[in-house]
């Protein structure tokens, strides 16, 4: 199955626990601290892989995780860097953020690398907090945990040319006579159930077209197939309207349906230039062309047929041409939507029903996984960090008196002035 949205799960590694750790040896009592560091948490990264066409390997929605740093050990041991964990994805891959919506990174280009989550930091071991006045800090940090975040992933083709038409037009075809794309064909509507690419070569140069799925009267609603595959359609540059002219139906009835249902999926693909390729001439009635040219006069009009391969020349040139004119293709434009690392200074302090002091924020959190607060040696330290950025003072304005209980994460303690 064709898959060209999918919601994954994806989280950095976590920092490994830096380690408390003193050295020992035989006849030496009291060694000093040696306990080495956490490793980094690894880095979840997005990168394009120019030959995958679909987004099918994550269709289950599955976790992917990057690596956890290692943990610290004595003798100054340094837990080992978690490795990054690299996803591959189509090229023209929109990353949303799940919860916000906020676009993160569009994979354009060939070569696109996108660091999407950072690994947690290592904790440090206790080794690095032994100073002139601690000689034996009794207390390491624990790793920097990262959070799991859901994003989408959403493939929007990038092609020159899209294909768009009723279901039945020669839209494969034509691709198939044009390109080296070997689509699927029949003589029925909604053959083709997924976007086909192929490459146009001239003289020139070379254009690629986006055959899409048929779209028939409230596709914009889901009827038919729906407007799942217009979103490949947004990056086109110019939009190849193929036309069947060769049924006793209304054609111009069928040219005005497809564009109301591609305006009314997106109002910006009415500026789109179109060209239109009647098609299936080889076997219409002149009079029907002819009428076809009294009733649309917005867009140029081509008479093909993706069999006998009449017209076909002009048709390219005349797209050629007109890309020539357009804009060259870009990536989105957007606001790129980043996960907050949180200010590494604030914190915040609320009253608990029982009256207890709560503390919470980036500050405590930090510290609370800096120190093992029921260490005596490790508490002292986290109060002078207390002390020092202002939350003894903020506390104090909140109107704490000793004998209070204070509580952060999951730990209470009584304050004492
Ligand atoms: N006579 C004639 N038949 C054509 C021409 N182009 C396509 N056909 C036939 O029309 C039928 C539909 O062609 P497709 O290319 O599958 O049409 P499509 O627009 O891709 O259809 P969907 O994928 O269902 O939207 C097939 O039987 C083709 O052989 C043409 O120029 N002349
Ligand atoms: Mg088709």
């Amino acid at each position: 199955m064709f898959t060209d949205r999918a919601k994954i799960y994806i989280k950095a590694g976590d920092g490994g626990d830096g380690c408390t750790s003193f050295y020992t040896e035989k006849y030496v009592p009291n060694g000093g601290p040696d306990g080495g560091d956490g490793g980094d948490g690894g880095n979840v990264v997005f990168k394009v892989n120019a030959n995958a066409s679909s987004l099918s390997e994550f269709r289950f929605g599955k976790h992917y995780r990057a690596e956890d740093g290692g943990n610290g050990s004595g003798k100054n041991r340094h837990g080992k860097t978690g490795a990054d964990l690299v996803l591959t994805v189509p090229r023209g891959t929109v990353i949303r953020d799940a919860e916000s919506g906020g676009i993160i990174a569009d994979m354009y280009y060939p070569d696109d690398e996108k660091t999407v989550l950072r690994g947690g930091i290592g904790g440090k071991g206790n080794a690095r907090f032994k100073s002139s006045r601690r000689q034996a800090p009794g207390f390491s940090q624990k790793g920097e945990p990262s959070k799991e975040r859901a994003v989408v992933l959403e493939l929007k083709t990038i092609a020159d040319v899209g294909l768009v038409g009723l279901p039945n037009a020669g839209k494969s075809t034509l691709l198939s006579v044009l390109t080296r794309a070997n689509p699927k064909i029949a003589n029925y509507p909604f053959t083709t159930l997924s976007p086909n690419l192929g490459v146009c070569y001239t003289d020139d140069g070379s254009f690629t077209i986006a055959d899409i799925p048929g779209l028939i009267e409230g596709a914009a609603d889901g009827a038919g197939l729906g407007h799942r595959f217009l979103r490949h359609i947004d990056r086109t540059r110019l939009i190849v309207h193929v036309v069947d002219i060769s049924t006793f139906d209304d054609a111009v009835r069928d040219y005005k349906t497809v564009n109301t249902e591609l305006v009314r999926y997106n109002d910006e693909l009415a500026d789109v230039p179109q060209i239109i390729a009647l098609n299936k001439t080889d076997c219409a009635d002149p009079q029907s062309i002819a009428e076809f040219r009294a009733a649309v006069n917005d867009a140029p009009i081509f008479e093909i047929s993706g069999v006998t391969h009449k017209g076909l020349t002009e048709l390219v040139t005349a797209v050629e041409r007109k890309l020539k004119t357009l804009p060259p293709p870009a990536p989105m434009e957007f606001e790129p939507f980043v996960y907050e690392e949180a200010d590494p200074e604030s914190y915040t302090i609320d009253r608990a029903d029982d009256g207890a002091f709560v503390l919470g924020g980036a500050l405590i959190e930090k510290l609370a996984r800096t120190v093992v607060l029921d260490d005596r040696d490790s508490f002292m330290y986290f109060q002078r960090r207390l002390d020092v950025s202002g939350v003894t003072k903020a506390l104090k304005k909140a109107g704490i008196k000793a004998g209070d209980a204070v509580r952060i994460l999951d730990t209470e303690f009584t304050y004492e002035e």
